[in-house]
């Protein structure tokens, strides 16, 4: 059992105590334990068997914490946590999962009117009864609406990092237990796609019952949802469905395009092979005879993808624009996009150290980015507004320039841009005086507070702080949090002609639960000439990593090396970063044209 899983029992027992207004203290300490065990350095489940010292050792563990450990690492479960679940409707917990609002609220709107799954809370919202309890009001109940509506659009998806690890898991147990001989992933893991419904799996192989029975028998599979000859479908622990197929080796790279999809793209080109003559399918490509009929079929392609592309008249396009906005056109005309790769990334230019809410130090952050193969990081730590991470106020944010001078000088090898993350206030002012913000190499902006302003006013607020002479990137511009909270009401197109304007870059923050500029967004910006900068937001060394994710966002959004400013050299970035250059708006003659 891993840490977090622990750590989801742990929070859950304080969530129903506090449902049931139990006492505070008992609350607090089941979630200060889900916080510390959450954050353990080792596996908690099963330090609690071999060596229990080890948890011993942690303050904030006591023995009824250790013990429940215990229990649940032997038995699977905790019985106080099934006894809890017990006494409250199952679907009371899924209501926590909505934005902002905690067990105080859940518990009040069960009291006091019943109410037990977010369709009754939507009834009652929706009839004005919620505005009249206590601590509520027209605002609130309003919130709440809204707070619904993103539930439903995000609800039964998982975070592409997720997808990811889950499916290279189920791959690699599938490669250890079975001869393969071809295996991919394919739909939205294979796409990138930034969020994922459930995991797809081909495989060819001489014994598809072997690689069925090793499918279903992952430790991980809770439950098998359907088994037959050639597939089988799970679901797993950790509530994601996976599909496994197994192919013959003729058909594997017709298999691979139709189940990559997406479906809108595989609708598009079924009709374009229509049109020339042939039939698609999971099968292959064939060949009609004259009248249109297929008999006899004949199959012309399905044991690689490229073949079937083709045929078709078209050169194979990458998974991540599957998508039917344009590829297929662009792939028939020779002018796909020559996507921005991983090596082409010569650095990141937003992190955190120690000094607000990183968890290492410059140097550490350096000599990380420096074994990544970096030519350049910038340290962008959060400004003073943001209290509760620390954040530097003027002469701190000073002190700590000096601080990179000393680390730069030590390190050589790689330059480290001195940065900032400034908030933008209420009315678009930014947290720190110009007069230092003139002194850094960079100055990232963004919104952390005020959510909920509306359209107008939150585009009149981020639009003002972008022109602000000394601002050069905006980072996370939605504010959105994959499968938890949905962006923000701003007019992105305004806030793209504005950073325009005034050269200032647009972020994708790499961090997977935010990718944000979303793919079609990136598209958007730059059609529009908008530079973008691929920024990992890292608040330690390992999470330089992310950058991967922001790629498949910036690959998805039809971004090229020649649109991000951190595949830029050294030189070339310092220009844009003082603005005396601007290199895709300014040889962009025409938006949309993918080749200039
Ligand atoms: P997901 O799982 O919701 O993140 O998205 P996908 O794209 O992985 O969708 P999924 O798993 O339902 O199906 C995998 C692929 O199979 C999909 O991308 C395209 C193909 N596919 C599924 N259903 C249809 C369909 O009705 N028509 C066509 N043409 N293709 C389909
Ligand atoms: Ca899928
Ligand atoms: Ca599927
Ligand atoms: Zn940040």
């Amino acid at each position: 059992m891993e840490n977090k899983d622990l750590a989801r029992i742990f929070s859950e027992i304080a969530d129903i105590l506090e449902i049931q207004e139990a006492n505070p203290f008992r609350i607090r300490s089941f979630r200060r334990a889900a916080q510390i065990i959450r954050d353990l350095t080792f596996n908690g489940a099963q330090a609690s068997r071999e060596d229990p010292e080890k948890l011993r050792k942690i303050p904030g563990i006591g023995e009824g914490t250790i013990k429940k450990i215990q229990e649940i690492a032997e038995t699977g479960a905790s019985q106080e946590h099934e006894d809890l679940k017990a006494q409250i409707p199952p679907s009371l917990l899924t209501l926590l999962e909505l934005q902002n609002l905690g067990p105080k609220k859940i518990s009040l709107f069960w009291k006091t009117l019943n109410i037990g799954t977010i369709e009754e809370l939507e009834k009652a919202a929706r009839e004005e009864k919620l505005r009249s309890l206590p601590g509520m009001g027209e605002k609130s109940e309003a919130k709440i609406l809204k707070a619904i509506e993103d539930h439903r659009l995000l609800q039964g998806r998982f975070l592409l990092d997720d997808g990811i690890e889950i499916c290279q898991g189920l791959m690699d147990h599938l490669k250890s237990k079975v001869k393969l001989k071809r295996i991919s992933p394919a739909g939205s893991v294979r796409r990138r796609r930034e969020t994922v419904g459930d995991i797809d799996i081909l495989v060819t192989c001489d014994s598809p019952l072997e690689a069925i029975d090793a499918f279903i028998g992952h430790p991980d599979v809770q439950e098998v949802l359907s088994q037959g000859e050639t597939k089988a479908s799970v679901v797993l622990r950790r509530g994601l469905q996976a599909d496994l197929r197994v192919l013959e080796d003729e058909s594997f790279g017709a298999a691979l395009q139709y189940f990559t999809g997406s479906k809108a793209h595989n609708v598009a080109l079924r009709e374009r092979a229509k049109r020339r003559g042939y039939k698609i399918s999971e099968y292959g490509l064939f060949r009609l005879d004259q009248s249109g009929e297929e008999d006899p079929p004949e199959k012309v392609a399905g044991e690689n993808e490229e073949e079937i592309y083709r045929l078709l008249g078209l050169s194979l396009m990458p998974p991540e624009i599957r998508e039917n906005r344009g590829e297929i056109e662009k792939a028939e005309a020779g002018q796909l996009p020559d996507l921005v790769t991983l090596e082409d990334i010569r650095g990141d230019l937003h992190m955190h150290t120690t000094a607000t809410d990183g968890r290492n130090s410059i140097e550490e952050m350096a000599a990380a980015g420096r074994a990544v193969g970096y030519q350049y990081i910038a340290i962008t730590d959060h400004s003073k507004a943001l209290a509760m991470t620390g954040g530097l106020d003027e002469k701190r944010l000073l002190g700590q320039m000096e601080e990179i001078d000393q680390v730069a000088s030590r390190m050589g090898k790689i330059h480290i841009f001195k940065g900032i993350e400034v908030d933008i206030l209420n009315e678009g002012d930014l947290d720190l005086d110009d007069d230092v913000l003139s002194q850094l190499d960079l100055v990232i902006v963004s919104v952390h507070s005020r959510f909920n302003l509306s359209r107008k006013e939150m585009t009149s607020r981020i639009c003002r702080a972008l022109e602000n002479p000394h601002v050069n990137i905006l980072a996370h511009p939605t504010g959105r949090l994959l499968t938890k909270r949905g962006p923000y009401q701003v007019d992105l197109e305004q806030v793209i002609q504005t950073a325009r304007e005034n050269r200032v870059c647009l972020e994708i923050n790499a961090h997977p639960s935010r990718l944000d500029l979303s793919d079609v967004h990136c598209r958007m910006a730059r059609d529009q000439g908008v530079l973008i900068s691929i920024n990992s937001d890292s608040h330690s060394r390992k999470m330089l990593g992310y950058q991967e994710y922001g790629l498949f966002t910036a690959r998805r959004g039809w971004l090229e090396a020649k649109d991000v400013i951190n595949t830029f050299p050294l030189e070339k970035l310092r220009k844009v970063l003082k603005k005396e250059e601007y290199p895709a708006g300014d040889s962009r003659p025409e938006a949309g044209n993918s080749k200039s």
